[in-house]
């Protein structure tokens, strides 16, 4: 079972501002829409293929994406649709992708695990894991050497750590001191192989230290913690300081794909100990009492990102396939 680094309830500040407030709200609740949405559309027929859901991790591509700016990289995963919202991907387009359709952000060609819009410095998905953090660490340097105090941001999972290049990566990024955040989602899994058997430390923030890269361990399932830390580091990078790493230990309420089912490699109380400590619920909760959003607000939020999903899921249908002579264009040969 994972760790979170607290059982204690939120203890990281809460923003007091509406703006910052209404967006961190709106960007889970539009993740955990679009989440569910292709889980129906999937297990109805209506939508081929598979995906790996990001239900259960919203806090963590929120609160470190509500840090970034437009121009700013993220680079992702196969567990990819929660990085491209929050970097700010259109909805219509991402869905109109999973169909296949050629008004997706990539032509129809690329599906759920290459989902990339570089307008919005989402540099993309890959099925290839661990490999996401050598572009973002390019694009970092790049920033570096064009001095413009951009920052990029690399996520991958507990199962990555495994993987030889954010080791190399951590090391790179160190030397040249690099405007780069690695950011750690410890989901406790990679596909059925539990992180307690395969890693051997338990906070694997820890691992930084042997790169001298400033880490942190935060409670991925609160957004106001990872905007937190991602705030810190987010300044560290823009201010010349070089790397950060950031553990957000969280959970997948789904299985690792859709079609992983019935996961026998977890138990019902695990995961209802996780459900419990819903980054959407907890949200809700530690602003009840707050001046700055009512009950209404937050109901009128959720009924707005329900209409933008099914407006998504409208265009998606409505849009043609590509053309047969796509499937030579943006091709290396
Ligand atoms: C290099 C590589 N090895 C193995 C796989 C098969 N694979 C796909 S996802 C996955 C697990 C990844 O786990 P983690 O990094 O924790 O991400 P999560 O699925 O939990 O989000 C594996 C082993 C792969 N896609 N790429
Ligand atoms: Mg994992």
């Amino acid at each position: 079972m994972v760790a979170l680094s607290s059982e204690a309830p939120t203890t990281a500040p809460v923003p007091d501002d509406a703006e910052v407030l209404k967006r961190l709200y709106r960007t889970m609740r539009l993740i955990r829409a679009f989440e569910l949405k292709v889980e129906t559309l999937r297990t109805s027929g209506r939508l081929q293929g598979s995906a790996h859901l990001y239900v259960g991790q919203e806090a963590v591509a929120t609160g470190v994406c509500a840090r970034l700016d437009k121009d700013d990289y993220v680079a992702s995963t196969h567990r990819g649709h929660g990085h491209a919202i929050a970097k700010g991907v259109d909805v219509s387009r991402m869905m109109a992708e999973l169909y296949g359709r050629a008004s997706g952000t990539n032509k129809g060609k690329g599906g759920s695990m290459h989902i990339a819009d570089t307008t919005v410095g989402m540099l993309g998905a890959t099925g290839i894991v661990g490999a996401g953090t050598p572009i973002a660490l390019g694009a970092a340097l790049s920033a570096k050497t064009r001095k413009t105090r951009q920052v990029s941001v690399a996520f991958f999972g507990d199962g990555a750590m495994g993987q030889g290049p954010i080791y190399e990566c951590l090391n790179m990024a160190a030397i040249w001191k690099l405007p780069m955040i690695f950011v750690c989602e410890n989901n406790g899994y990679a596909e059925s192989t539990s992180a307690e058997y395969a890693l051997s430390t338990r906070d694997l923030a820890r691992r930084a230290a042997a790169f001298e890269v400033p880490a942190a361990v935060v409670d991925g399932q609160d957004v106001f913690d990872v905007y937190h830390h991602m705030g810190e580091a987010v300044g560290r990078a823009r201010d010349g300081g070089g790397p950060s790493f950031l553990e957000c230990k969280t959970y997948r309420y789904y299985g690792h794909f859709l079609g992983d089912d019935p996961l026998r490699y977890r138990t019902a109380e695990e995961e209802a100990y996780y459900r419990g400590r819903d980054c959407i619920e907890r949200f809700e909760q530690a602003v009840a009492d707050g001046p700055h959003l009512s009950q209404d607000d937050l109901h009128s939020i959720g009924e707005e990102v329900v209409q933008r999903i099914e407006r998504a899921v409208e265009f998606a249908e409505a849009s043609p396939l590509p053309e047969v002579a796509e499937l030579t264009t943006e091709v290396f040969a």
